[in-house]
């Protein structure tokens, strides 16, 4: 029947039936229609909180209502009224305008998630207008569509709530008698000019019955004289839900305080290669028994001249973390590893050991070396003064024909030499390790005195920058 009619009454009669609907849906393609593509588009914010500063998506549903494929179908949103919300980079994915477009078969239906935030600082929420272009679609007036973006309001404020207890008896829970009084809590975070702070009570109790939205409020305390440690960097995002009023706060102690730890090596010196035995004695100094303790050993230097300790001697302090120490306890893990063969480049070895729990924070550190003679090598530096103040060496900045020695840590003199024109200075055939530098003269090194003699292919050519005495 509608080939009868010529093609211009038929988007009339297009026409006047959108108009009448307007804000309903169309079901199927009227008979009348005109043949071909019609894309359709219908966008929304999805359900949820969202706060002025968030990205907020909105998502889109595309439609082929038409009887015929749609090629070259791309997209793009501006704000039409309100401060800008301004659409991310690469989110209209195969819509983008600048690519080769989608295609929509008909009757075909998709949906897309674009993203952006709201950049415009002037007050109210914008309308974001979201145009769809197909090059034979048969009617436009279903091709865009005005989306409003409604972050709750900016003035919004919600009580944020808790108590705060320092787990004295370590066992990871809120045991009668943990409260912390008097301690200042604080609630910070972007777009509040200053912390709000509240004390405190007795119970360990504190409130804040205001705290503006945000998505990045974080809660803190201070004025704590027992040194108790509170999670940090736990972000909050207050978005008028009220969802921090019961929070339960854990301080806890250091494990450093109560545990300590010791490594020794069995001899001053190894050969490299030789098998050294170590011992680490674990003391538990606290009135707790600790648990889920773990030894961790790094390469301290990067120089993987450390002793590798295999995983199992360490027993329960291994990966297994269930290490357990009663109060007052002490403990000796005797463990034996062999000394890498790079070790005599640099004159000595590392044990290098971290002791923690899981349940705990900040253990102890725990350092050890041996010696690992071998090599002998020139050890060659810079001795030089920042007369410019630009923390580095330049022309004209060397101490120049000055006497100079080497020393071992305990002050035996190893080499005297005199530094040439430009402030170098070699001294021969030195032992791979640390040394004390000094200056015969008025000068005395700004922070390190400690010349570490490498030797090659290892080693390098040290700096040691000095100042007047
Ligand atoms: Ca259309
Ligand atoms: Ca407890
Ligand atoms: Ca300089």
């Amino acid at each position: 029947m509608r080939r009868t009619l010529p093609c211009r009454s038929v988007r009339a009669v297009s026409a006047l039936t959108l108009a009448l609907t307007l804000t309903g849906a169309m079901a199927a393609v009227p008979a009348y229609a005109e043949p071909g593509p019609n894309l359709k588009i219908t966008a929304a914010v999805p359900e949820g909180l969202w706060l002025r500063e968030d990205n907020i998506p909105i998502d889109l549903k595309i439609t082929n209502i038409g009887d015929a494929r749609a090629t070259d179908v791309k997209a793009t949103g501006s704000t039409y009224s309100g401060p800008y919300y301004g659409f991310d980079l690469n989110t209209w994915g195969d819509l983008d305008t600048n690519g080769s477009g989608a295609s929509f078969e008909a009757g075909e239906s998709r949906t897309y998630r674009v993203t952006g935030r709201i950049w415009g600082a002037e007050a109210g929420n914008p309308v974001v207008r979201i145009d769809l272009s197909a090059p034979a679609d048969t009617d436009y007036s279903d091709n865009s569509t005005d989306v409003p973006v409604n972050p709750i309001p900016p003035e919004t404020t919600e009580r944020v709530a808790g108590q705060v207890y320092g787990d004295k008896n370590r066992d990871g829970l809120h045991t009668p008698g943990e409260e912390l009084a008097g301690l200042t809590a604080l609630v910070g975070g972007p777009g509040l000019p200053q912390p709000l702070s509240v004390v405190t009570d007795s119970a360990g109790r504190f409130s804040f019955d205001a705290v503006p939205v945000g998505a990045t409020r974080v809660l803190y305390f201070r004025n704590d004289p027992d040194g108790w440690l509170f999670p940090e960097g736990d972000l909050m995002r207050l978005d008028g839900s009220g969802k921090y009023q019961n929070l339960s706060v854990q301080g806890r102690q250091p494990l450093e305080k109560d545990l300590s730890a010791k490594i020794e090596f069995d001899k001053a010196h190894y050969a490299p290669g030789e098998t050294a035995k170590v011992t680490v004695t674990l003391t538990n100094s606290g009135a707790s028994p600790l648990s889920g303790l773990y030894a961790t050993c790094r390469d301290p230097h990067g120089t993987d001249i450390d002793l590798k300790i295999p995983q199992e001697q360490w027993g329960s302090f291994g990966p297994a973390q269930a290490g357990a120490l009663a109060a007052g306890g002490r403990l000796v893990l005797t463990l034996t590893g062999q000394v890498p063969e790079k070790a005599q480049y640099f004159g000595k070895t590392v044990l290098d050991c971290n002791f923690n729990g899981k349940t705990y924070l900040r253990g102890p550190w725990v350092s050890a070396e041996a010696k690992v003679p071998g090599k002998r090598a020139d050890s060659r530096g810079l001795a030089w003064v920042d007369k410019n103040r630009n923390y580095q060496p330049d022309d004209g900045e060397g101490l120049p024909n000055t006497t100079v020695t080497l020393s071992t840590k305990d002050n035996k003199l190893v080499s005297l030499a005199k530094t040439d024109a430009k402030g170098y200075v070699t001294f021969p055939n030195v032992a791979a390790g640390e040394y004390e530098f000094r200056v015969v003269g008025p000068w005395k090194a700004v922070d390190d005195s400690t010349v570490h003699h490498v030797a090659p292919p290892y080693g390098w050519e040290w700096w040691v920058q000095l100042e007047p005495r």
